[in-house]
């Protein structure tokens, strides 16, 4: 189809997106599928510019509950400093990015990875049961640790649970935030022939309307090690040439003269990272050694794909923090002690 079609075809797509999502959001009951033809009008309408899902986002999530706002004592995290917080809102609205000076202390750090390296993981495109990762011996690139197994760890849960987070992602939002995703995986050197599915070429996330992610490094990471790779700015303006929502090649970040904003984020084990993933971002092949990342995302609305409500033990950590959040934490409701 020819651009000019595809380009008429994304204003209906996008006034289709905001009565979906207004419907959405009007349910009691939150739903637990996005339809397929929404998610792809949603994914669509992003084509027109990286805001828009943030404007939809600010006209039709309204109406929350008082309580949306509410978290649980800042000064409890273990993963962030609260005095970071206002660089690191002025900096995502910046630069789509911000890496906390505040590493995780190491006692954390290990006690996540010695969880990881013997937790099933699924070697992403091999088609074969999920098994403890081969770290001396990876047969592919990317070995993902999935949500229910990643929260059987009481550290993932208190990672995924933290304020400072919601609250960062609340300041730079500017609306009421929940949890809504994790993700915990290792790269691996054997990753060359696979980059599309690997994530590890340019693209977009598209899967919510507003969002915020937090990555945290829980091995070194250098640039031969698999850093997280943004394009400065790209929340904010995208060329019309990398706007398809799909994978790109580094040559059309090179040919649309926006090499230099291209930052590789690395750091030691314990760097946290805020990205606003909705930028050109990447992971970047690890050469010289694999990484293990752990990413927890908070969005403003659940419409826009499909979401699961976990089943772990739930920690007194969590079981308290979600006392104090619930809306926040509403995905974790059954597990952190109320009833469905
Ligand atoms: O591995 C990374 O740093 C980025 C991963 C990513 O973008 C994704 O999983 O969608």
């Amino acid at each position: 189809m020819s651009e000019l079609v595809e380009s008429a075809l994304r204003l209906p797509r996008l006034a289709r997106t905001v009565l979906a999502a207004r419907s959405f959001n009007r349910q009691a009951q939150t739903p637990q599928t996005t339809a397929g033809q929404q998610q792809f009008n949603m994914r669509s309408s992003m084509d027109l510019h990286p805001r828009i899902g943030k404007l939809i986002s600010r006209s039709v999530v309204r109406g929350t509950p008082p309580d949306a706002w509410q978290i649980a004592d800042p000064d409890s995290s273990r993963f962030f400093d609260s005095a970071e917080v206002e660089r690191a809102v002025q900096s995502i609205r910046r630069d789509g990015f911000f890496v906390f000076s505040h590493i995780v202390p190491s006692d954390i750090t290990t006690a996540i990875r010695e969880y990881a390296e013997q937790a099933p993981a699924i070697a992403r495109g091999a088609d074969q049961p999920a098994g403890v990762y081969p770290r001396t011996q990876p047969l592919v690139g990317r070995y993902d640790i999935d949500e229910t197994v990643a929260l059987q760890c009481v550290e993932v849960q208190e990672f995924v649970t933290d304020p400072v987070a919601a609250l960062i992602s609340q300041r730079y939002l500017n609306q009421p935030v929940l949890m809504d995703e994790v993700a915990f995986w290792w790269t691996t050197t054997q990753g060359t022939q696979d980059t599309n599915l690997n994530a590890q070429m340019f693209h977009q996330d598209r899967d919510r309307l507003a969002f915020l992610k937090f990555f945290l490094y829980l091995t070194d990471v250098t640039p031969e090690t698999g850093p997280h790779v943004y394009l400065r700015g790209s929340h904010r303006h995208i060329p019309r040439s990398l706007r398809a929502d799909g994978r790109i090649d580094d040559a059309s970040v090179q040919k649309a003269g926006l090499w230099d904003e291209v930052t590789e984020l690395t750091g030691p084990a314990g760097t946290l990272m805020a990205v606003d993933t909705i930028g050109l971002h990447k992971g970047k092949t690890p050469t010289g050694g694999d990484r293990l990342a752990l990413e927890n995302e908070f969005c403003t609305s659940l419409f826009g794909n499909d979401f699961e409500r976990p089943h772990f033990p739930a920690s007194a950590l969590t079981r308290d923090r979600y006392a104090a959040m619930p809306w926040v934490l509403q995905r974790y409701a059954q597990s952190a002690g109320e009833a469905p």
